[in-house]
């Protein structure tokens, strides 16, 4: 059983990719899955191609160091080629109508003077991504369900009309995760790619900024800790850090505090234990280039191929080469 995900180097990676994700990917990942670094997604809206770079390697250093199984891990740029070419033959098995209507793309569109054709069709390159790695399941959330929705009609169609090629993938909620929300507006949720860093605690922040973030995180007027997320959002996500770090429940956590300073500062210290080993890691890992470029190289034959057949024959089935 194959499971695909994904991150995007949209940005650092942040507390809430590694709470809600990667520290997942790590502890329930196996060497069958596939955790990729989406840079060809990361280009639908203005992009700077060496910032790209950077922060595509940037993740990867982050995957492994936080304990991503390195054989489960490739970045999606380096299969470009093929995911090209099966993007070609989804689009022409895709109509308007179904890219046109997915929420996302309304949402992302929507006030933007310009918009990338690829904010269109980039629904039509995920499918290529779960399509080529025959992927079973898709964990994902509420935002992306519709995608993997529009994968699952793009195999079952081109199945039936050139023969069967594809596994029919399926999503799947991930187990309960924690959401961490921005720290400066806890109505929204940590954004890599947020205007303002204040809120967004990076994985790879020195711990003095993390505790600067965390003591200055908005709280509310009431004065009492409670586990109360509709009434005291900006606690009720301290609270679930705190949780998520130390592996004990927020409502229980909550009566162990009469002050948000104490809060603060005992999530402040549970975040940087918490980061403390993959940051250091992930440095060592960017100081070895030769480490890196290994398991990159590795990812991207071992991805290649797993593809090669599924491209082989699609390409052929549709009547090309
Ligand atoms: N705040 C969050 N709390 C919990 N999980 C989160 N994820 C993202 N933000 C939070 C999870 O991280 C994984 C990788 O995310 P992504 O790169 O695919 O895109 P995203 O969800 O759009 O992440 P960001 O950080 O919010 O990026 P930008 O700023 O580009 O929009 C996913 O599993 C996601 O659920």
């Amino acid at each position: 059983m194959v499971r695909l995900s994904a991150i995007t180097p949209s940005g650092p990676v942040q507390l809430g990719n590694y709470l809600g994700a990667v520290r997942r990917w790590a502890v329930d990942g196996g060497e069958d899955d596939v955790y990729f670094i989406s840079d060809l997604h990361a280009m639908t809206t203005s992009h700077n191609p060496s910032r790209l770079r950077a922060l595509a390697r940037e993740q990867l250093a982050v995957l492994i160091a936080a304990g991503v199984d390195p054989r489960s891990v490739s970045v999606q740029s380096d299969l470009v080629r093929e995911l090209g070419a099966l993007t070609w033959v989804l689009e022409c098995t895709c109509t308007y109508g179904e890219a046109a209507r997915m929420v996302q793309f309304k949402e992302k569109s929507v006030g933007r003077p310009s918009v990338r054709l690829s904010l269109l069709t980039y629904p039509v390159l995920m499918a290529a991504d779960i399509l080529l790695q025959g992927a079973h399941e898709v964990p994902v959330g509420d935002d992306q369900r519709q995608h993997v929705e529009l994968a699952r009609a793009l195999a079952r169609r081109f199945n039936g009309t050139y023969g069967e090629v594809f596994v029919v993938p399926r999503a799947v909620v991930p187990p309960t995760a924690a959401r961490v929300r921005d720290l400066a507006d806890p109505s929204r949720k940590m954004d890599k790619s947020a205007k303002d860093a204040a809120g967004t605690v990076f994985v790879l922040d020195p711990p003095d900024l993390v505790r600067r973030k965390i003591r200055r995180a908005v709280t509310d007027e009431l004065a009492q800790v409670r586990y109360a997320p509709e009434e005291q959002p900006g606690v009720a996500n301290l609270l679930e850090v705190l949780a998520a770090c130390t592996g004990k429940e927020p409502k229980d956590l909550a009566d162990g505090f009469t002050t948000y300073h104490e809060l603060k500062e005992a999530t402040a210290e549970a975040v940087v234990e918490e980061l403390r080993p993959v940051r250091e890691r992930t440095r060592q890992l960017l100081d070895d280039p030769a480490e890196l470029d290994r398991v990159r190289a590795h990812g991207a034959e071992r991805t290649r191929d797993r593809c090669r057949h599924r491209l082989d024959a699609a390409l052929r089935l549709t009547g090309l080469g």
